[in-house]
């Protein structure tokens, strides 16, 4: 079986920019955020001191607007590409690690398998996080082997043509319900938020949630965008629930593989090997694996988050511990 490195997944060899191309693109990316940034509306923010409005949604105003720039001005999608996009707190960890295992089970036993010792976020990266950065050569996109699997939580409006309009790459949406994306984001970003600012009460965080003043918000208006889209080409776009996944975990693991491509055979139906898959990616495995209790996330401009943050209490209904009546 091979073995998993992410830096070695990538082959700097096909690297398609010279490096004075590079930095051409990315002067032109920084005179555009520049330009851009003072004319957005401000609102509070969650991790920030401030959210910023960009094409309706709101967003970090740092790297996470540089980024989604960076991606609608030069991201060359491949045909190939498998795109996983998610509201915040809504599943895509435990996607990351199903889609991978998917993917890639013909590559990796169950006993040594890179999920063990390798974060889901590491297996499957977010699209915008090594993308505007001095040194990409942590992950360097253009090398990335085919299927190349990339997340990202842009709203499907702001994605750049190149990545609606072509048929045959695929896009996985998942979704949750609005209550425990609310608590989950709220507890996570509290941990994350600098100690300058003080923590964000919940009935704060509830109603800029209910404005849409939360990243990647107004939640409707994300989930919405990819739920449309995925009715007028579901061949393209599958929409799931995160309850539902919770409730039929074998269901849809089968159809995932048969979207993505990479259907799972009677032999492998017999040899349990959806099971296997199910059961690496559960929330109990997952969560109590060393690298994801103790390893650290890097993302642009050198923060971290501590894995062991992506893996709270991974329940359907936490909200009910959380929310008063009124606010549900
Ligand atoms: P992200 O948008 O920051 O990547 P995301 O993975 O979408 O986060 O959401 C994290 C939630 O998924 C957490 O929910 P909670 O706060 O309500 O507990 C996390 O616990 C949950 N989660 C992570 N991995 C799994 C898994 N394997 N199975 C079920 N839920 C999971």
């Amino acid at each position: 079986m091979a073995t998993f490195q992410p830096s070695l997944e990538c082959d700097n060899i096909s690297n398609i920019h010279s490096e004075q191309t590079d930095s051409d693109l990315i002067q032109k990316a920084d005179e555009r955020y520049r330009e851009t940034l003072p004319n957005l509306p401000k609102g509070k923010g969650w991790m920030t001191q401030h959210l910023v409005q960009y094409q309706g949604f709101w967003v970090n105003p740092d790297a996470a607007l540089k980024n989604l720039m960076w991606i609608q001005d030069h991201f060359k999608p491949r045909p190939t590409d498998i795109f996983l996009a998610s509201f915040p707190k809504s599943g895509t960890t435990w996607l990351k690690a199903l889609i991978f295992a998917i993917v890639n089970r013909t590559r990796y036993g169950f006993a040594d398998h890179p999920l063990l010792t390798t974060g889901p976020h590491d297996c499957f990266p977010f699209l915008y996080a090594h993308l505007y950065e001095k040194d990409r050569s942590r992950f360097d996109l253009d090398g990335f082997p085919s299927p190349r699997l990339l997340s990202s939580h842009i709203p499907y409006a702001s994605l750049p043509n190149s990545m609606t309009d072509n048929q045959s790459y695929r896009f996985i949406y998942i979704c949750r319900d609005p209550k425990d994306v609310l608590v989950s984001t709220w507890l996570f970003m509290n941990k994350l938020r600098p100690k300058e600012l003080a923590p964000l009460s919940l009935e704060e965080a509830f109603e800029l949630f209910c404005q849409g003043i939360s990243p990647y918000g107004p939640f409707w208006d994300h989930v919405l965008g990819y739920w449309r889209a995925s009715l007028e080409t579901p061949e393209k776009i599958l929409f799931l629930k995160y309850e539902e996944l919770k409730k039929e975990p074998f269901v849809i693991v089968k159809s995932l593989g048969e979207f993505l491509g990479y259907p799972f055979s009677l032999e492998e139906e017999s040899k349990g090997v959806v099971e296997e898959i199910v059961k690496l990616c559960s929330f109990e495995n997952l969560s109590n694996l060393e690298v994801n209790r103790t390893s650290v996330q890097k993302f642009s401009k050198g923060a971290t988050v501590d894995n062991r943050h992506f893996f709270r209490e991974g329940k359907v209904g936490d909200w009910k511990n959380y929310l008063t009546a009124e606010m549900v």
